[in-house]
């Protein structure tokens, strides 16, 4: 007898991308009936299935936690068996029709995956693998069904019925239910059904495409927060606009409907015809949404929007090919941001996102690639390097390509793809077919993990008159990945002549070996290099530069985000030497920071985001071993420097821009951040006005931007008011759940030292629950990023978080597997941190009953 040990007995299966077969049966037809109720959901659906190909095997359908009530071939009671919760049925022809019926019980429905209910609605998450949870059905990407959905319901509680496509007919029937059915004539991985049922009003509108048909626009909430919906509709019409001007891409269908909901796991889901959105990323007013709401709400929208053409009419194969549509995606949402506001505060912003979350994850133990080789649970893979280095991936093939060629590709890509489930592959070949371009080296961005480090040295021969730039290149091994291939790395660069300030050799360069040497001649002095300009690669660049250097560069490059980076450069370097206890200079920081401040040719916007200083995590990132406590320590005497060193310059940013009255528009919003960030400073000065100046903002303001600023800068100080402000804001805004969200995140973000007590204490807070995925983000999630807080001395803040994990994971294991990250990052830290963050991870892998979402990234990160 074979012994087993517990562990490998509940250890689940990986996935591999080498094991992809084609689907053996295909649906091309579903019909779908649903009799809905909050308790008891009946199911009934008919699946047409055809052999794909000449084969024996049984079809096998995807259930999750489904038993069939009956199970129909051709209209006949048919045999069957279930292989765990798979349904096994075997057919003698090559076609036939497939009818289950099952029950379901969307009230209990924790997971909110599949049907569940939401505050009185109805609806629907199917990707990735939700929909086995509502009917048995191949439950894979590349099975594309024409979906007919017929539902019924109480007319009182769901008075409004929506699925995918076109409303075909309703009606009402013999029991006094009311019904309608919905038609969607475009062929549809089952991830993509949505429905919704419940007391909804609509926000309409309509679009008429660039072929003049008129497209009828939804966004449906309840009847309280219909006036909160004006500036996502607005964003949505801009976003088809956009598709139409830059891609060429036209909707459709007839519908384009949006749902908000309250209770949602991430952000917004891209159902054909038919967005469900978690209502932070719809519902918006200047009384209760930041600009960084409208920001946000405007780039989900517009990226829901646009994967109409790239994941829905051109979608995923299997998922390992998730950056299929995910990085293309965001490359475009990213892309309409920047065209809609400031692209300078735009790139600053994609790249703090990538540092933040994307290089930490390529350093760590959950590093995969962009096209993953296995997966436990395709849930985990909804990450940060899928998406946003996803991104950065379709972003350095538009770079190379320049727009036209690019515009070639994707045009390549759309019409050769529509209607199939393909690879990244296949977007990699239509970019080199369609724009001219060999791209052999350059798949190596999908296959290795880590972000690579660029060596740069530059040297001057003053006798040839020549500048010399030499390149390395290098890639640490990841999880599975000992060795790694150069890449094809495209950087722009420049140099500037230090006495003209003139810029010369400005070019891209595609460095693709272990190192290269660059000769750039008629240099009669040494010139300045900037590198990497507008982050053309996600790369980390390693560069000695002198302080003379980087002064220089944040004065005087004509490259926005270089320029940024020049004076973060200025900013990490005073700060690690202070944190290392050598000499730190305060004054070349000083002077970048006031020198930005007074340029009359930047906007401010731009000043807004390039003053402030790196945040505690990235610098932590810099060190051999992040030390929560000093870096805290530096930054904050580094911002008091500057506060007092500039008090009259934020004084004066402070009054010049303030507004009259509240407007939502590029200048204004820029304004705001400039006049809020001014306002932290003057706090940090220790200025004896400092914290009546942010009372008096947090009374007076007429929008959430400014309350809030005032707010967060008073919840981080020992201002007096702090306490008052932070009860009158709760009872301004209890009734508004995204509000309150908020009041528990400043909180936990706070920089005092008792945060790791309040956010202890919050946890038992009325309004806190495990229930709410924002609510969990907002404070637990918020708490994992608030460095100094989360690793206080003696684990505290582990304990913390491993004990609402471990709660969570019997609700929403999907929410609770994205509480792992923080803890997975024990290497960075020092011994005892380590020993304490890796005890934490025991302890969740030996909790029973872990689901397989928790126990993959618990294990992976205990490698
Ligand atoms: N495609 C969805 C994400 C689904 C997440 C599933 N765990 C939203 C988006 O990226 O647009
Ligand atoms: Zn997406």
């Amino acid at each position: 007898m074979t012994e087993t040990t517990p562990d490998t007995l509940s250890a689940p299966h990986p996935i591999f991308l080498k094991d992809y077969r084609p689907p053996e049966w295909l649906v091309p037809e579903t019909k779908l009936g649903f009799r809905l109720d909050t308790l008891c959901t009946k199911v009934r659906a008919t699946l047409s299935v055809q052999r794909n190909g000449a084969h024996d095997l049984p079809l096998r359908l995807d259930g999750d936690g489904l038993t069939p009530l009956s199970v129909k071939v051709d209209g006949q009671d048919a045999a069957y068996r279930m292989d765990g919760d798979t349904l096994v049925i075997h057919l003698t022809g090559d076609a036939h029709d497939i009818t289950t019926e099952v029950e379901i019980v969307p009230e209990t429905n924790t997971k909110l995956m599949g049907l569940y209910a939401s505050g009185g609605l109805l609806c629907t998450q199917c990707e990735a693998q939700g929909f086995r949870r509502i009917t048995f059905f191949p439950d894979r990407p590349d099975v594309l069904s024409r979906f007919h959905v017929r539902m019924a319901a109480n007319a009182e509680t769901f008075p409004v019925l929506l699925a995918n496509g076109d409303k075909v007919a309703q009606g009402t029937g013999a029991d006094g239910r009311h019904w309608a059915e919905w038609n969607d004539p475009f062929p549809k991985p089952c991830y993509l059904f949505a429905l919704v049922a419940g007391d909804l009003q609509a926000n309409t509108d309509s679009f008429t495409t660039m072929s003049g048909r008129k497209v009828d626009l939804g966004i449906w909430v309840k009847q309280s927060d219909l006036a909160r919906t004006h500036h996502a509709m607005s964003a949505l019409k801009q976003a088809m606009t956009w598709d139409e001007q830059v891609y060429g891409r036209e909707y459709d269908l007839d519908v384009f409907n949006i749902v908000a909901v309250d209770d949602f796991n991430f952000g917004a889901m891209e159902n054909k015809g038919l967005n469900i959105f978690n209502s932070a990323y719809i519902l918006a007013e200047p009384d209760t949404a930041t600009d960084t709401d409208y920001d946000n709400i405007a780039g989900v929208v517009a990226h829901e929007y646009f994967h109409n053409w790239s994941g829905d009419r051109v979608t995923c194969r299997d998922w390992f090919q998730l950056s299929l549509k995910e990085g293309f995606t965001v490359f475009r949402d990213q892309s309409f941001s920047a065209d809609q506001g400031s692209a300078a505060v735009q790139r600053i912003n994609d790249v703090r996102v990538l540092r933040a979350a994307q290089f930490p994850e390529d350093a760590g133990p959950l590093a995969h690639a962009v096209r993953p080789e296995s997966y436990v649970e395709i849930g985990n893979f909804y990450t940060a390097t899928i998406y946003n280095k996803g991104a950065e991936i379709i972003r350095m093939m538009a770079t190379m390509l320049g727009t036209e060629r690019f515009r070639a590709g994707t045009d390549l890509y759309f019409a050769r793809h529509d209607g199939e489930a393909v690879t990244c592959e296949d977007f990699v070949q239509a970019m080199e077919q369609g724009g001219g371009i060999d791209l052999s080296q350059f798949r190596l961005w999908y296959e290795q993990a880590g972000t690579p480090r660029v060596g740069v040295e530059l040297t001057h021969d003053a006798t040839t008159h020549t500048a010399i730039l030499k390149l390395t290149q290098s890639l640490a091994p990841t999880p599975g990945q000992p060795d790694k291939q150069p890449m094809l790395i495209p950087l722009k660069l420049a140099l500037f002549d230090p006495d003209s300030g003139q810029r010369t050799d400005e070019q891209l360069v595609e460095f693709t070996t272990p190192q290269t040497t660059l000769a750039f001649p008629n240099h009669w002095v040494p010139p300045i290099l900037s590198i990497n300009r507008g982050f053309s690669a996600p790369i980390i660049i390693e560069a000695a530069r002198t302080p003379s250097e980087l002064a220089f560069l944040a004065a005087h490059d004509d490259d926005s985000f270089a320029r940024y980076e020049a004076i973060q450069q200025q900013m990490l370097d005073t700060l690690l030497n202070a944190i290392k206890g050598g000499v730190a200079d305060y004054a070349a920081v000083t002077a970048a920071v006031s020198d930005t401040l007074a340029n009359p040719k930047l906007e401010a916007a731009y000043k807004g985001e390039t003053v402030l200083l790196p945040s505690e995590a990235f610098i932590g990132d810099q060190m051999p071993v992040a030390d929560p406590d000093a870096i805290a320590k530096a930054r904050e005497t580094l911002r008091q420097t500057l506060g007092k060193a500039l008090l009259s310059d934020w004084r004066a940013a402070y009054a010049a821009n303030a507004a009259d009255s509240y407007e939502y528009a590029p200048q204004a919003k820029g304004a705001r951040r400039l006049r809020n960030v001014a306002l932290s400073y003057i706090q940090a000065s220790g200025a004896s006005d400092a914290h009546s100046l942010a009372f008096a903002q947090f009374g007076t303001a007429d929008n959430m931007t400014d309350r809030l600023a005032a707010l967060s800068t008073l919840a981080n100080s020992d201002a007096e008011e702090r306490v008052a402000a932070l009860d009158i804001f709760y009872n301004r805004y209890k009734d508004n759940a995204l509000v309150i969200d908020k009041w528990f995140s400043t909180q936990a973000l706070s920089t005092r030292t008792d945060t790791l007590a309040v956010v202890n204490a919050l946890k038992s807070h009325p309004d806190f629950t495990l229930s709410n995925p924002n609510r969990v983000r907002a404070l637990i999630g918020a708490f994992g990023g608030n460095q100094r807080a989360f690793h206080s001395a003696g684990g505290a803040g582990y304990a913390l978080l491993t004990d609402t994990l471990l709660a969570l994971d019997k609700i929403n294991p999907q929410s609770a597997a994205r509480l792992v990250p923080p803890l997975g990052r024990w290497e960075r830290f020092d011994s005892r941190r380590q020993m304490l963050m890796r005890a934490a991870l025991e302890r969740i892998l030996s909790a029973p009953d872990l689901s397989k979402d928790v126990y993959e990234q618990v294990s992976r990160s205990l490698l």
